[in-house]
């Protein structure tokens, strides 16, 4: 049996759909290299104001993908390939306006035609690894689903495992899943920590984790001299990455947060690649361990570019942290799918207690 409470299931799934809400009206509107202000987002979010408001913040495809991905897992008990892809081709037909990917729509409109005969197993993953001239898309849009796994799973073999099939259905490049595997396994290493998190040993166990997903041929450059030193890996990997993180989080280690995101934005960068939204969202959960959940979402959505994506990939890593308890009242309320989420994780935590 698996103890861990259900406070922090829900906040796992709820700080999704929450980041996704609250990033949705900053997403690509801000590029600069430092950011969103701190004032501009308090100015559409603060959870005070928001709670003496009536309105409703909509989800984006990120959640309506979340979505698909849970109630597969949930109505058949276990990875069911068909299913899945099935559930995210009908979420998108049913409500296209939810600012899916430019590609990803090419992967429904293929899945439709198919299930017009029979969509299965051998059919299911053509369209997604005949993306990008067979590269396979290493868009974030497999990595802002997956969350869930890590409720779902209970070995990390599993989870890494489960992480991967879900992902390759859309994300067949090989950064599109390892994105993936990585934010599935923060989520898992969130949920399970005791309080107090040393966030260099956080990043060292992820580290030991990728580097045998990723299975290198070379070795990763470990460059202790200068902290500065960020680009002496010739090939990208979430490894590296990593190893970027534990820097930043080194010299990035003051109160003062305004001054660092420049330097982040630099070096991880916050786009839509998986490369970039994943260790941004992580790095945005642990270089914030000092503050709450509410301040390592505003952190997020500060660092611009992807915000609903980034922030919700942190939600579900802070939320696992933190519990649902620590989510505002307000932004659960404004948020369209917080209960919705919140039902789903009941649905998982159930799973494990029999
Ligand atoms: O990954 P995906 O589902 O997009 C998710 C993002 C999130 O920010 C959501 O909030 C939503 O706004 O979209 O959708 P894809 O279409 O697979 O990938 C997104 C984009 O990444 C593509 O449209 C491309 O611009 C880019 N991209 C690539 N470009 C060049 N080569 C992804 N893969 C490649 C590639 O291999
Ligand atoms: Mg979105
Ligand atoms: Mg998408
Ligand atoms: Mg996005």
């Amino acid at each position: 049996m698996l103890k861990i409470a259900r406070d922090r299931f829900q906040g796992c799934l709820v700080g999704s759909v929450i980041g996704d809400c609250l990033g949705a009206p900053f997403e690509m509107q801000n590029w600069n290299e430092n950011g969103i202000p701190r004032q501009k987002i308090l100015s559409v979010i603060n959870p005070k104001e928001l709670a003496d408001r009536s309105i409703q913040l909509k989800y984006t495809d990120d959640t309506a993908m979340a979505k698909s991905v849970c109630s597969s897992l949930l109505q058949c008990k276990e990875f069911d390939a068909v299913d899945m892809a099935k559930r995210f081709t009908e979420e998108y037909f049913k409500e296209p306006d939810r600012g899916y990917g430019s590609n990803i729509v090419f992967i429904f409109e293929q899945w439709k035609n198919a299930m017009k005969t029979e969509l299965n197993l051998k059919n299911v993953l053509y369209p997604s690894t005949s993306q990008f001239d067979g590269k396979g898309s290493y868009g974030n849009g497999a990595a802002m689903r997956v969350s869930c796994i890590a409720l779902f799973t209970l070995s990390l073999e599993d989870c890494i495992e489960l992480a991967k099939k879900a992902s390759i259905l859309t994300h067949s490049n090989k950064n599109g899943y390892n994105g993936a595997i990585l934010q599935a396994l923060s989520v898992r290493k969130a949920i399970r920590a005791s309080c107090d998190i040393d966030p260099i040993v956080f990043v060292d166990e992820l580290i030991d984790e990728m580097k045998h997903v990723e299975s290198f041929s070379g070795e990763v450059k470990r460059n202790t001299e200068s902290l500065y030193d960020w680009t002496r890996s010739q090939s990208f990997s979430f490894t590296h990455q990593l190893e970027i993180i534990k820097k930043l989080l080194i010299v990035n280690n003051t109160e003062s947060k305004e001054n660092d995101i420049k330097l982040v934005n630099s070096v991880l960068g916050r786009d839509i690649s998986a490369q970039q939204a994943v260790p941004a969202a992580l790095y945005s959960f642990l270089r914030n361990l000092k503050f709450g959940f509410e301040e390592t979402l505003y952190y997020a959505i500060s660092l611009g570019g992807d915000t609903d994506t980034i922030a919700a990939m942190c939600g579900a890593i802070a939320g696992s942290y933190y519990g649902l308890k620590s989510i505002p009242q307000s932004w659960f309320d404004v948020c369209e799918f917080s209960k919705e989420m919140q039902q789903f994780a009941d649905d998982f935590f159930e799973l494990h207690k029999s």
